[in-house]
């Protein structure tokens, strides 16, 4: 159990009786825990000073045995003793609010909780080292530096100044506003190795939609037969494939002039897979028009063309001139590359060679409007508008970094980023 705040001493010694004395800071003692009925458990405390701690203020550690029974007594002891129940997050909140750490480091906490990879846990940890607050610390110096030449020209319009000035400005403007998209546009690969995604297998009947789910989820878990039709319901599963947590799909295949259920089960696949991350959309590649309707349908969705029954004479490579990526679910072959396509599709390389840290749609957004800021300012460069008008945008894009990192922040923002956090973080 975690306990912070200015009475900790006071509610300490309602609840406490260490052996031998209090233990000196951030050093683990054996301690009796009590309530007005006696003592009913012991444990370790550890207290840590306001100066080191992780909220920033008086802060003990008290472990006690795990028995529910007596983790609800202790949490009991310390209420009567003056403390109260944490809100979600409020320990991280409060590391925040005393300077202890910046927002997007409190962020990375609430990845590290709640990562679903090991590659989702590494993200976190470069964010609690810092990796999006040195970025955003790049991204203020270089507009910092812009707006002082913009200031410079407008306290002295009388100097001369070329137009190769501007230019390299605007130049170097406009490598500041490509890295800030970058940088926002991780976020979609970020989402992904800390939330994991939804894959769903989708195309027309027959095409052993069923036959891969099994092979890529390693065991037959949902019905393959002969019969078109045999998926109804939207069967699911949770896989790690190439360390990329993803619940798939297995959808009813598409037909026309089906019986009621049937087109139920369709229309049910459609709904629930209209917010899957990447479609594999399933192609008799010995058949390839069967999939005219899914193809149009899915078109312009991320999605990857999957040539199944590549062991069928007449099986093509391509559809519509796009090549497939040719798979046999009854031998397996194909499936282990397959798996591979479909972590490259989710995580793989990002734009402009990135190094990738974004993983909250909050820092994506803010990272987005300082880009737009930024063009807007290059426009007033380029444009009639002028060096005041410029300058005024870059300030707005100086705000929004301090928003990121949350030297300026709102009471909204912070209830809502951290009311995502569990208790006792
Ligand atoms: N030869 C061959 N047969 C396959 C292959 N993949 C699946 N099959 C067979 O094709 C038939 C249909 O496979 P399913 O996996 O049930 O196909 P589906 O797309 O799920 O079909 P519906 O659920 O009816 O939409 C079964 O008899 C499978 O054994 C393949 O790559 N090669
Ligand atoms: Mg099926």
């Amino acid at each position: 159990m975690r306990v912070s705040g200015a009475g900790l001493r006071r509610a300490l010694a309602q609840v406490c009786a260490p052996k031998g004395g209090w233990p000196p800071p951030r050093r683990a003692r054996l301690c009796d825990w009590f309530d007005e009925r006696g003592v009913f458990d012991e444990g370790l405390l550890t207290i840590f000073p306001g100066s080191r701690s992780y909220t920033g203020e008086p802060l003990a550690e008290l472990s006690c045995h795990g028995n529910p029974v007596i983790v609800e007594r202790l949490l009991a002891a310390l209420v009567g003793a003056g403390a109260r129940v944490a809100e979600p997050g409020e320990f991280t909140r409060r590391a925040f609010l005393n300077g202890r750490m910046d927002l997007t480091r409190a962020e990375a906490v609430l990845q590290a909780i709640s990562a679903a990879t090991p590659a989702g846990v590494e993200l976190a940890r470069a964010g609690l080292d810092g990796a999006v607050a040195a970025l955003v610390d790049t991204l203020r110096d270089g507009l910092t530096d812009a707006i002082a030449e913009l200031e410079a020209r407008l306290d002295h319009p009388t100097e001369d100044l070329t137009f190769e000035d501007d230019g390299a400005l605007v130049a170097r403007l406009g490598a500041l506003g490509s890295s800030t998209n970058a940088a926002a546009a991780t976020f979609q690969a970020g989402r992904v190795l800390v939330d994991g995604a939804t894959v769903a297998l989708v195309g027309p009947v027959n095409a052993g939609k069923s036959s891969l789910f099994n092979a890529l989820g390693g065991s037959t878990r949902a019905l393959v037969s002969p019969k078109p039709g045999t998926t109804r319901d939207v069967v699911e599963r949770r896989v790690v494939l190439d360390s990329v947590a993803v619940t798939l799909l297995d959808t009813a295949g598409e037909r026309d002039g089906t019986d009621d259920l049937e087109a139920e089960g369709i229309a049910l696949g459609r709904a629930l897979t209209a917010d899957a991350d990447l479609l594999l959309v399933i192609i008799p590649a010995h058949a390839p028009a069967r999939a005219a309707e899914t193809l149009a349908r899915t078109a312009g969705r991320p999605r990857l063309l999957v040539g199944n029954h590549a062991d069928r004479p007449g099986a093509q490579a391509r559809v519509d001139g796009q090549p497939m990526l040719m798979t046999c679910a009854r031998t397996g072959e194909g499936v282990d590359a397959l798996r591979a396509a479909i972590a490259e599709a989710l995580v793989g390389e990002q734009p402009g060679g990135a190094r990738l840290v974004i993983a909250s749609q909050r820092q994506r957004d803010l990272l987005l409007e300082v880009a737009h800021a930024v063009e807007a300012g290059i426009e007033a460069l380029t444009g009639d508008a002028g060096w005041a008008v410029a300058a005024e945008e870059l300030y707005g894009a100086l705000g929004r970094l301090d928003h990121l990192d949350g030297r300026d922040t709102r009471e909204a923002v912070l209830d809502r980023l951290f009311s995502r956090f569990c208790i006792g973080k």
